[in-house]
Order: structure tokens, then C-alpha cells, then sequence
């Protein structure tokens, strides 16, 4: 017998066989046909000895082949190592060595295949699955035979703390690391949110994040196996083709800020755009914090207002807004049941309200670990095993908990995406004509924050933003992701400013180009 959270995320699968579970453009999947297609792909790999516990690294944009794969990987107990498909080469070296995978699937038309064919990949790749219509090279399989197999026959027996994926973040020192978690964790932390937000079958979510983050994969994907609703999935997001699939029977959209952001102004642009949102039962906002005036004008457009809440790849999501009672511009909420939340001193200790502190949490949903790095992972956590976020906050006397910044400022959020300053400074640190630099997040209205980067040029060279920009071009591009590039190049030619054990104030960084910018 399966174990109780690995049931509720094939209890759909078995039970409503019949009904729609994903759409995306003409294309529909019901809950029967992915599992047969899951298993037939489950089967194909076990066929080229991918079994239990093996990492699959999978680097797909949003599809329906993306589902039935993250299924197939669960049916087989695979564990789905989703990868940003924006990564180039040095991120996607560093994931899929770290990672140690069995098998590495890719789309057919991203940059990441090519790069893919090029790496001196670990002895442990046993396949390129490519998933697309193509030619296929000599080193790859391609997904549709993989998938043509009967459908997998005798499940291997999966436990609640086996592990279902590995989420890679980025952190303030050092590459991103890969977060375990189990099949508890993943379904304990959606099952409570998803419940707590009062999804039903009957409800139909309009999906436009991508789908190798917590928020797009696990609320949403996960959501769906759990609650047995409808999904239909956006490529791409578009406000106004997602206010019209709201308007044409959608029930539920998450974003991040920056679509929000951009739903307001298409709506300002256009009242149907309004109109159509209306009908929405809920609309979320998290990754990073909503503008108060977004959070007002959505109100006034679509009488809805979006409920926000908090959450992180390693913890999946902890704090929501009530569903039914207020919720409260600015906050974040309260705990989502099932998890303590604290605000913390430098001590761990509890603090009050009002009091500023570390959001510690502690519930079913937190990682187990961080892969391959036990020192990390023990840093991470209190003596009496609450995750230290590293996010700052603060609770009002309601209880309503509200995010007051972050420990680091070396942590960047710039489209709900998180980013290392630390990272981007290693690739550009590699300029001949740079001695020094400082990378930082500025306040951005759409972004929420915008990369900027403080140089301190080799041999007195003084360059515009704009010359640097087109300097630097081809190091970002060749390196780094395009959402973690610099958008704006400041010179220090006197050097960075330091405090008196030689630290860079990214603070006063910051400051200073506020004041300029
Ligand atoms: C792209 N561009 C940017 C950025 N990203 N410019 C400045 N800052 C950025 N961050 C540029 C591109 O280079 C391009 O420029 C132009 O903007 C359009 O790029 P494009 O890729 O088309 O942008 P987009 O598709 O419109 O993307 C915006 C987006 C996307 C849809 C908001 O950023 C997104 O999907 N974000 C969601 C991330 C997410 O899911 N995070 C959840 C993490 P040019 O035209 O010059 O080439 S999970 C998490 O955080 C926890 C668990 C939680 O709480 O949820
Ligand atoms: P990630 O590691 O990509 O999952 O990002 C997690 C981080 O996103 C958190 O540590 C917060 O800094 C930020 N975050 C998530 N939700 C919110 C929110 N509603 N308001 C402010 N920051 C948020």
C-alpha cells in the first residue's frame, strides 16, 4: 500500500479518470490519459535502468509533455530535477555534475540541448531524452519512443519520505544548491495551501508561471493532482490572454508582481480586460512583495482583492492571507495550518509584535536537506529545527505577518526570480578592464528590483553605463541567464566603499545609485 501523502497525489489520477486535468492552446489531457502516458514514459525508462531514487534532470518549457514526464518520474519514483531553461552553460554544468543524473531530458528547440551536447556530462547520464520534433544526434533518445512502451506494470512501492524532487536555488555564497523534498514535504505544504484557499474539482486554474519553480510546478501542478481540478497552462505570459481565459470560465490565477503588475496596466488599457478578470474566485500574489498601489488598483478594476502570501523553495509555501477574513494590503498573513511561523533574534528567541526579526518556520513542508551538503543544511536550522529563512519580518497585534526585507543583500529578486549578486560578480570579476565590483538589487516598479552593477575599472578606464553595457554583452550572455544580467553599470573609479574590516556596503551602493538613477 502506498503510503498516505504519495496516495493523495495519484488519488485523482486513479479516481477521475475521465475528467480534464491539463489544456494547454487545443490540446486537452484527462487525469486518465496523463497517467497512462506518465506510465508508458515510466516504463521506457525503466527499460533503460532508470529506477527509484535516480535524479532526472529536466529542462523543459511549459508543455504537456512537462507534466506527463514529472509524473512519469513520480509514478517511477524518479526524482524530477526541474532546470530554468533560460540556464546556459557554466549554471547547467553546475546542476546536472551536482545532480549526478541517471537522465537529462530537454526540449528540442532550446539553447539549453545544444549546450546539453556539448558538456562532458558525469558518468552517471545514461540518456539524453529530447522531447520535440527533431533529428536526433547520435547521444540522444528521443521522448516519444522513450514513451511508447505499455504502461508501467508493478509500481515500485513508494514511502512518504522517499524523495520526489530537488529544487536548485540560489543562495548568498556559493552555486545554487539543490533542495530535497520528499513526497511528505511537497504534498503536506500544497494540500494544506490548496485546502486553505478552498480548491475544488470544480475549479479551473489559468497557469502561466513557468514550471520548474515551487510556485508554478508544485502550486500549481501539484495543486492539480492533489485537488483534482482543471489547469490550463499559458506558454507564455500574456495579461490579456490570461484575463480572457479567466473571462471564459478560469476560476483561479497565481502570479508573481511583475504580471500583476502588467495585468493592471493592460486592464487600465482596457476594460473588458477588467471586466473578464472579475470573475476570478481567487487570485494570488507571491515570490516577491506586491506594490500596495497594485494591490489597491486591482481592487477598484475587478472589485477582487488578490490574496497574498509567502514562501520559498525550501520551505514550499508557509504564510497566506485568510481566504474568507481580511486580507490585509501589505501582509503576508498568518501561517498556513500545519506550520509554526516565528519571528526570531539573533538568538532564535521569539519575539513580539511589532518586533522585527528572522521568519523562522517549522512544519511538514520544510526540506529535508540540501543535496550533498550536510554542513549547509545544519547552518540552516535552529536547535529546535526551525528553517532560518533569512527573510526579515515583523507580526502586527492581529497576528498578520508582514515581510520587512532580507538578511542579505546579496540576495536579489527580480521577477519573482531569485539571483546571487555574488554569482554575477564572480562572471564579471573575469573582465580584463574590471578590478572590482559590486552587484545590487535597485527598487524597480515592474522587476520589484532591477540588477545594477558598481565597477571599479582596471588602468583608470572610465566607461558610460552603455559602453559597459555592450563590453560586458557577451560575458553575461555566455554566462549567465538573461534575467540575472545587469541592466545598469555604474563607476566607482576610487573603489567600492568599505567599512573599517574591509566589507563592501552594498547599502551605501545602493544609495548612492538610487540617488543618480
Ligand atoms: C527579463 N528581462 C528582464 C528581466 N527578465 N529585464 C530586467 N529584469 C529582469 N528580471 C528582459 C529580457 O531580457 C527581455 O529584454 C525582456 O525583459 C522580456 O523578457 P522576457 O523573458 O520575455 O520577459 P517575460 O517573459 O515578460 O518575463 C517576465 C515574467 C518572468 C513573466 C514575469 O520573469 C516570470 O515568469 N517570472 C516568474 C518567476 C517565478 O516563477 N518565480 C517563482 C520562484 P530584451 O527584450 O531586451 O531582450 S518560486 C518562489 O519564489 C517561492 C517558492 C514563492 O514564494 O513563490
Ligand atoms: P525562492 O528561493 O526563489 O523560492 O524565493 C524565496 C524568496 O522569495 C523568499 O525568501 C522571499 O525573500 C521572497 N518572497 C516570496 N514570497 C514573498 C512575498 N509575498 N513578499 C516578499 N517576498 C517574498
Amino acid at each position: 500500500m502506498p503510503s498516505e501523502k504519495v496516495e493523495l497525489l495519484f488519488n485523482h489520477l486513479n479516481n477521475r479518470r475521465d475528467e480534464l486535468a491539463f489544456a494547454i492552446d487545443d490540446r486537452q489531457l484527462t487525469f486518465g490519459e496523463l497517467d497512462d502516458r506518465a506510465l508508458r514514459y515510466a516504463a521506457g525508462l525503466a527499460q533503460l535502468g532508470i529506477e527509484k531514487g535516480d535524479r532526472v534532470v529536466t529542462i523543459l518549457d511549459s508543455s504537456l509533455e512537462l507534466v506527463e514526464i514529472l509524473v512519469g518520474h513520480h509514478r517511477l519514483g524518479a526524482v524530477h530535477v526541474p532546470v530554468n531553461t533560460r540556464y546556459r552553460k557554466e549554471e547547467l554544468t553546475h546542476i546536472i555534475d551536482d545532480a549526478r543524473p541517471a537522465a537529462v531530458v530537454v526540449g528540442a528547440g532550446l539553447a539549453a540541448r545544444k549546450i546539453v551536447g556539448e558538456l562532458e556530462l558525469p558518468d552517471s547520464v545514461r540518456n539524453v531524452i529530447v522531447v520535440g520534433n527533431t533529428t536526433l544526434t547520435a547521444h540522444e533518445l528521443s521522448f516519444s519512443e522513450v514513451a511508447k512502451n505499455k504502461p508501467l506494470a508493478g509500481l515500485p512501492e513508494l514511502d512518504d519520505q522517499d524523495l520526489a524532487l530537488f529544487i536548485y536555488t540560489s543562495g548568498t555564497t556559493g552555486p545554487s544548491k539543490g533542495v530535497e523534498h520528499t513526497y511528505s514535504s511537497v504534498v503536506s505544504g500544497i494540500d494544506a495551501l490548496t485546502r486553505h484557499w478552498q480548491w475544488t474539482p470544480k475549479d479551473r486554474l489559468v497557469l502561466a508561471l513557468p514550471l520548474f519553480h515551487v510556485h508554478g510546478l508544485c502550486i500549481g501542478i501539484h495543486g492539480t493532482l492533489i485537488r483534482g481540478n482543471d489547469t490550463i497552462i499559458h506558454q507564455r505570459f500574456d495579461p490579456a490572454k490570461v484575463a480572457r481565459a479567466i473571462g471564459r470560465g478560469g476560476t483561479i490565477f497565481m502570479g508573481v508582481p511583475t504580471m500583476h503588475t502588467r495585468l493592471v496596466a493592460a486592464m487600465d488599457n482596457d476594460p473588458e480586460l477588467a471586466e473578464a478578470m472579475s470573475n476570478a474566485r481567487l487570485i494570488t500574489s507571491g515570490s516577491a512583495a506586491l506594490r500596495e498601489d497594485i494591490f489597491r488598483r486591482y481592487e477598484e478594476l475587478t472589485g477582487q482583492r488578490i490574496l497574498e502570501r509567502y514562501g520559498m523553495s525550501e520551505t514550499m509555501l508557509t504564510i497566506s492571507n485568510p481566504y474568507e477574513g481580511e486580507r490585509r494590503r501589505g501582509s503576508v498573513g498568518f501561517p498556513v495550518p500545519g506550520t509554526e511561523v516565528r519571528i526570531a533574534d539573533e538568538e532564535d528567541k521569539p519575539l513580539g509584535p511589532g518586533e522585527v526579526g528572522e521568519i523562522q518556520v517549522r512544519g511538514p513542508s520544510v526540506m529535508r536537506s540540501y543535496w550533498g551538503l550536510p554542513e549547509k543544511t545544519a547552518c540552516q536550522f535552529t536547535v529546535d529545527r526551525f528553517f532560518r529563512t533569512g527573510d526579515v519580518g515583523r507580526r502586527d497585534k492581529d497576528g498578520y505577518i508582514y515581510i520587512v526585507g532580507r538578511r542579505s543583500v546579496d540576495i536579489i529578486k527580480s521577477g519573482g526570480f531569485k539571483i546571487s549578486a555574488r554569482e554575477i560578480e564572480g562572471v564579471l570579476r573575469r573582465h580584463p578592464d574590471i578590478d572590482d565590483v559590486g552587484v545590487v538589487g535597485l527598487p524597480d516598479e515592474e522587476w520589484g528590483q532591477r540588477i545594477a552593477a558598481a565597477i571599479v575599472p582596471a588602468n583608470g578606464i572610465i566607461r558610460t553605463s552603455e559602453q559597459w553595457a555592450s563590453q560586458l554583452a557577451t560575458l553575461c550572455e555566455e554566462h549567465l541567464a538573461d534575467f540575472k544580467r545587469p541592466r545598469e553599470f555604474f563607476t566607482y573609479s576610487d573603489g567600492l566603499p568599505r567599512n573599517a574590516l574591509g566589507k563592501v556596503q552594498k547599502h551605501r551602493i545602493i544609495e548612492d545609485l538610487q540617488k543618480i538613477s
